[in-house]
C-alpha cells in the first residue's frame, strides 16, 4: 500500500486532502462519533445546533469552554507536520478541514481551508458580526453584540447552517482537479464535506482514505488504508524521502 501511495504522490501534480477530527485524536482532541464522542450524555448532534443554543446556550457554551481549554493545551501531532511536508511534493496542494482547532496551522499549514469555522472566533447570533470578546465565556453571563445586542456564539458551522458559500466553492473547485485525493480522519457522513471526496472520484481522482475505522467512502476509495495518521503519514513521508534518495 505504501508503495501504492508514493508512486502516485510521484507521478500526480495536484492533491487536496480532507481531514476530520480523527487527524487530532492523537493530539488529545476527542472526536465527536464512536466511543469517545459523547460530552456528558450529548451527542454533538444535539449540541452543534442553533436550537440547542436557543433552548439551553449555557450548555452549549460549557461544550465550547471544555473544548477550548483542551485544544488550548495540546500540540500538532506527526499527522499534521506530515501533511506539511507533503505539501511541497505538488505543484498544487489543498488542505480542507472540517476541524476548528487551528492545528493544521500550528504545525505549519499556511493555506487551510476551513469548512467548519473555527473555535477561537465568536460572532453574533443575530447580525452575525465577528466580535472581539474573550474566548472563555460565562455560561450565566454570556456578553451580547455591541452593534445588535444578541448573543455571542462560538463562529462555527452547525448542523442546518449553510457553509461560507466561498469556501465551500473554493474546496469543491480543488476537489474537482485534483489528481490525487486523501480522506483522513473522518467519519464521512457530514456533508457537504462528505461529498468533497465523492466529487473529486467522479472528477477522475485517485481516493485514498487513511482511517483505522472503515467509513461509507471505503467502498469508493481506490485504496483503503486501516491505520493512524498519525502513524501513517510519517511513514508515507520517510519512504518519500527514501525513494528521493536511494543511497
Ligand atoms: C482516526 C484516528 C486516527 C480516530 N487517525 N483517523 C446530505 C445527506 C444527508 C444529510 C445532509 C446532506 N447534506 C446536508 C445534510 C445535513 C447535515 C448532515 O450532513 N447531516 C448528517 C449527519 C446526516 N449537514 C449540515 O447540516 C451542514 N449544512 C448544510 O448542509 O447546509 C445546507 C442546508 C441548510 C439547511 C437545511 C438543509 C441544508 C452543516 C454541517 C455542520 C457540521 N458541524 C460540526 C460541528 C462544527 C463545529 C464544532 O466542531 O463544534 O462539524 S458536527 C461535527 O461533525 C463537526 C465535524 O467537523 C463533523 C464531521 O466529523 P468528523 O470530523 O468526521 O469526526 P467524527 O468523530 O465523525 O469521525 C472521526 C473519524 O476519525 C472516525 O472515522 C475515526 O475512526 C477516525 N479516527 N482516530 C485517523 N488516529
Ligand atoms: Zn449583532
Amino acid at each position: 500500500m505504501l508503495d501504492e501511495i508514493v508512486a502516485a504522490v510521484r507521478n500526480c501534480r495536484t492533491c487536496a486532502v480532507l481531514t476530520g477530527a480523527g487527524i487530532s485524536a492523537e493530539s488529545g482532541v476527542p472526536t465527536f462519533r464512536g466511543d469517545e464522542g459523547l460530552w456528558k450524555k450529548f451527542r454533538a448532534e444535539e449540541l452543534a445546533t442553533m436550537s440547542a443554543f436557543i433552548s439551553n446556550p449555557e450548555i452549549v457554551w460549557e461544550w465550547y469552554n471544555w473544548r477550548r481549554q483542551i485544544i488550548s493545551e495540546v500540540k500538532p501531532n506527526p499527522g499534521h507536520y506530515a501533511l506539511c511536508d507533503l505539501e511541497k511534493r505538488f505543484e498544487s496542494f489543498s488542505l480542507i478541514t472540517q476541524n476548528i482547532d487551528g492545528l493544521h496551522q500550528a504545525a505549519g499549514s499556511e493555506d487551510v481551508i476551513e469548512l467548519h469555522g473555527n473555535i477561537y472566533r465568536n460572532k453574533c447570533v443575530d447580525c452575525d458580526r465577528q466580535c472581539d470578546t474573550e474566548t472563555e465565556i460565562d455560561p450565566d453571563n454570556i456578553p451580547s453584540c455591541s452593534e445588535c445586542g444578541g448573543g455571542i456564539r462560538p463562529d462555527v458551522v452547525w448542523f442546518g447552517e449553510m457553509l461560507d458559500g466561498r469556501i465551500i466553492s473554493r474546496a469543491f473547485e480543488e476537489a474537482n482537479r485534483a489528481q490525487l485525493f486523501f480522506s483522513i480522519g473522518t467519519s464521512a457522513v457530514v456533508h457537504p464535506a462528505a461529498s468533497l471526496p465523492i466529487a473529486a472520484k467522479q472528477s477522475g481522482a485517485t481516493l485514498f482514505e487513511i482511517n483505522p475505522e472503515a467509513t461509507p467512502l471505503t467502498e469508493i476509495a481506490d485504496h483503503y488504508v486501516a491505520a493512524r495518521s498519525g502513524e501513517f503519514l510519517p511513514q508515507l513521508v520517510a519512504r518519500l524521502n527514501e525513494v528521493a534518495s536511494p543511497d
